[in-house]
């Protein structure tokens, strides 16, 4: 694996395509061929885009890659699907809806869908994410569709991340009730074109003076108490209020304002220390969802399964409470690391 970093480096798409999937397969090897391209990360700017099944993510991807080739910018765009682990109809309208940017060198269309838990899904998508931000692409464009928490799991890695509605889905404001308000930098009501829209800027707009109080901390705070002590407030006096962006991205309209508004977010972020901040808070969150998942995997690959049987039916017979049965795997695993 290792030796297919100098190639992505040198712009060898088959070297990309390859380092992918191994990504994505979670391949033996991948974890050091990571190690080598890392240094050569934290280049592209990552913006991610969310919503709910069809409100117009990919054609808003495909418009805003149109525009960046314009800009002379090259542009990897990764389909994440956190719903589905097949790769079918979604991903085919895609293919239809990014034509115009099929035989473009300077744009590269990837998918990924769920394999196993959704955590090693968010894993995966960062991971991808850095092999695009090493192979040099000066914009990556991470579209998510999903509900909820796995939005906002996938969403994390980007620094610029727009959440995308569209009025008649049934619900003026889709976003409220999957709680993804609050991870959106920049909101986009999409398919402008149709009835609806002005109630769902308005409802959108009422939402957001509600409660947008520095969302980030927010989120951070909830990730535990590490982060909440390491995540300094006095730096975010000048709060950035989401703007509402209308859009029809069939017709290509308001792209132009769109992809104006990400260079407004680009130039707050980078601002101050805001982009060392929020990189912090993102390293952070990404160290502890790998070490919990590294720790459960060393616990169960060191227990033997009579073990977990036994404490199992334990607890069914009522001798033991399952909190009780947790210390025991607990100090089952000290046990054993010990050794
Ligand atoms: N009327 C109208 N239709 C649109 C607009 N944008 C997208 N569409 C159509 O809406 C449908 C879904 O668009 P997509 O771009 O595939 O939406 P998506 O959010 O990527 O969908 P999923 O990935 O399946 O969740 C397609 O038929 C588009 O042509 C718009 O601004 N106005
Ligand atoms: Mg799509």
């Amino acid at each position: 694996m290792i030796e297919l970093v100098a190639p992505l480096r040198d712009g060898d798409r088959r070297a990309l395509a390859r380092l992918l999937t191994a990504v994505e397969n979670e391949r033996v090897g991948v974890d050091s061929a990571l190690a080598a391209l890392f240094p050569y990360t934290g280049h592209a700017w990552v913006i991610g885009l969310t919503g709910a099944p069809g409100t117009g993510k990919s054609s808003l991807v495909t418009e805003l890659a149109k525009a960046y080739r314009k800009q002379g910018e090259t542009v990897a765009i990764l389909a994440v699907d956190p719903t589905s682990p097949f790769t079918g109809g979604a991903i085919l309208g895609d293919r239809i809806r990014m034509r115009d940017l099929s035989g473009d060198k300077g744009v590269f269309i990837r998918s990924m869908a769920t394999r196993g838990s959704l955590g090693g899904l968010a894993r995966s998508t960062r991971d991808a994410i850095r092999v695009l931000d090493a192979a040099g692409f000066d914009r990556v464009l991470v579209e998510t569709v999903g509900a909820g928490q796995s939005e906002v799991d996938i969403v994390r890695a980007a620094y610029t991340t727009v959440v995308i509605e569209a009025p008649g889905l049934g619900d003026d404001v889709q976003a409220i009730k999957a709680g993804i308000l609050e991870i959106a930098d920049i909101l986009v009501v999409n398919k402008a074109d149709r009835p609806g829209v002005d109630s769902a800027v308005k409802a959108l707009r009422a939402m957001l003076e509600l409660g947008h109080p520095a969302s980030r901390e927010q989120m951070v705070a909830h990730h535990g108490k590490m982060m909440q002590a390491e995540v300094p407030t006095s730096h975010h006096q000048e709060i950035w209020m989401p703007p509402v962006i209308r859009t029809v991205a069939t017709e290509g309209e308001g792209i132009g304002e769109l992809l104006a508004m990400i260079e407004t977010h680009r130039q707050f972020l980078t601002q101050a220390d805001r982009m060392q901040q929020l990189e912090q808070q993102h390293i952070q969150m990404e160290l502890v969802d790998r070490v919990r998942e590294a720790l459960v995997k060393q616990l169960f690959t060191a227990l033997p399964t009579e073990t977990l049987v036994d404490v199992v039916s334990q607890v069914q017979s009522r001798a033991i409470d399952p909190q009780t049965a947790v210390n025991h795997l607990l100090a089952f695993r000290q046990v054993n690391v010990a050794k």
